[in-house]
């Protein structure tokens, strides 16, 4: 099973995100029950990995915090793959996705090597679906949203089954944020 860890977003928050996606017939967008932000992707993981993960991840200390999304951007740059709605920068957010990181370590994951930009993905796109000049125009009139707060009290580990359409993502546990 593919795992990761997330922020489960408020039922408000997911809205406002979808409608940002509005008015762009390209790429697969995200449904609203499936957007969520990621603090860590793990990938495959056996039966025992994954209860050791879950172990580990329940052993977490963190406290809970106010999230904002603050703008839009794209990754992929003159060829957009992904538009995303982009988190605030926040220590308590940045603690957080640490504490996950570091159990992931533990559970013997190892943590990838890009640097953390904690997004909640809007859209997927093919390379060269949309033009760079198209996305521009996107990250433009969406680039002032500010999305929030939305208190955050648990991360959730969720399973992804991809699909032929999109990607299918289970809960699988959730861990109170207690301070
Ligand atoms: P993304 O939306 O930016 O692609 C489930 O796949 C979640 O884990 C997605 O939010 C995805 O981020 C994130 N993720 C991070 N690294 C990944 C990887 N190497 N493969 C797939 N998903 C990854």
């Amino acid at each position: 099973m593919r795992l990761f860890a997330a922020l489960d977003l408020p039922e408000e928050m997911r809205e406002r995100l979808s409608a940002l996606q509005a008015g762009l017939p390209e790429g697969r967008l995200t449904t609203p029950e499936n957007l969520h932000l990621t603090l860590a992707f793990f990938g495959e993981a056996g039966a025992r990995e994954a209860e050791e993960l879950h172990a580990a991840l329940g052993r977490v200390k963190a406290a809970p915090f106010d999230l904002w999304i603050d703008g839009t951007g794209a990754f992929g740059g003159a060829k957009p793959r992904l538009l995303f709605a982009a988190a605030r920068p926040d220590p308590a957010l940045a603690r957080l996705h640490e504490k996950v990181e570091q159990a992931g370590r533990q559970a013997g994951f190892p943590n990838p090597a890009e640097r953390y930009r904690p997004h909640v993905t809007l859209k997927r796109l093919h390379p060269g679906e949309m033009s760079a000049a198209r996305a521009a125009r996107w990250l433009e009139a969406t680039g002032a949203a500010l999305i929030g707060p939305a208190r955050i009290g648990e991360f959730v580990l969720f399973r992804s089954t991809l699909g032929h359409a999109r990607p299918v993502y289970e809960k699988l546990a959730r861990y109170a944020l207690l301070g």
